[in-house]
Order: C-alpha cells, then structure tokens, then sequence
C-alpha cells in the first residue's frame, strides 16, 4: 500500500468561470470532471454565499443543519481526501433549491500505474518416461455397433 499522494494533484474550479453561484448546472459540470483523491475543489462566490458539504440525504433534501463543514469566506478549497461522492450545497435558504447543489464523485487514487504484472508462463515439460504399464488382461468387447441390427436377424423366434 502506497501511501505518497500524486504530484500531480489537480486543483477544479467549480463551476469553471462561472464560479459557485445560481443559474449554474453542476450537475453537468461535475459529469465532465474527474476527481480523484487528492485532488482539490475551489469554490469563488461573492458574498452571500456559503459552501457546506453536506451528507447525500441532507444533499438531496437541501437541509443545511447537518453540515460537515461550512465555509463562506468566498474563496472556498475542498481537499478531496476520500474517496466516494461527495456532496456541496449552498446554506443560504432558497439556493440549494435554486441549482447551488453539487455533487463530485472522487475516485481513489490509483497504484503505481498500469497492473501489467504478466507472468512468466511455465514451461517445465513435464518428463514423459517410455514406461509403458502392463496391460495383462485384455478386455473383451463384445459390445455390437447398433442393438437395432442384432435384433432383426437375431431373434429367430418359431
Ligand atoms: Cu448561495
């Protein structure tokens, strides 16, 4: 188990230029963000604004009393520790509801690259020794081709 987080730690704006504010679909912004542990997300919002993170009930139902945390000094950074989803919303009354809800699926911070380890084939031919067993009793086959056959000439029956 590898414990060194990756240099190449990615810092995500969301919402990109346009920030953490209403009218912004997150949804579709985090569809095409790939997030992994490590990785950090940047919220920039003007006052009026907070960022909580929040559990995926309390996302879902926009209830802000449960934050994990809670920021709102404008500039807010999530470092992505974990992973599995993770989920943001807006504390201000009206403004989870109004589209300030995000939700980031982190996935955990691969191994030491790509999990090439083929194996050597093993190529121990077995020895086949000339040893042929005895075959002494020579077992008698009797056994007729087609049953159909023997029973049309077989059965003379006067
Ligand atoms: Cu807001």
């Amino acid at each position: 188990m590898c414990c060194v987080v990756p240099s190449l730690a990615i810092v995500y704006t969301v919402g990109d230029s346009s920030g953490w504010g209403l009218g912004v679909d997150y949804t579709t912004w985090a569809s095409g963000t790939t997030l992994n542990v490590g990785d950090s997300l940047v919220f920039n919002y003007p006052s009026g604004h907070t960022v909580d993170e929040v559990s995926s009930s309390d996302y879902a139902s926009c209830t802000t009393g449960n934050s994990i945390t809670s920021d709102s000094s404008g500039t807010t950074t999530i470092p992505l520790k974990t992973a599995g989803t993770h989920y943001f919303i807006c504390g201000v009354m009206g403004h989870c509801g109004g589209g300030m809800k995000l939700a980031v699926t982190v996935a955990a911070a691969g191994g030491s690259g790509g999990g090439s380890t083929t194996p050597s084939p093993d190529t121990t031919t077995p020895t086949t020794g000339t040893t042929t067993p005895t075959s002494g009793t020579t077992t008698p086959t009797t056994a007729h081709p087609s049953a159909s056959l023997s029973q049309d000439r077989g059965s003379a029956t006067l």
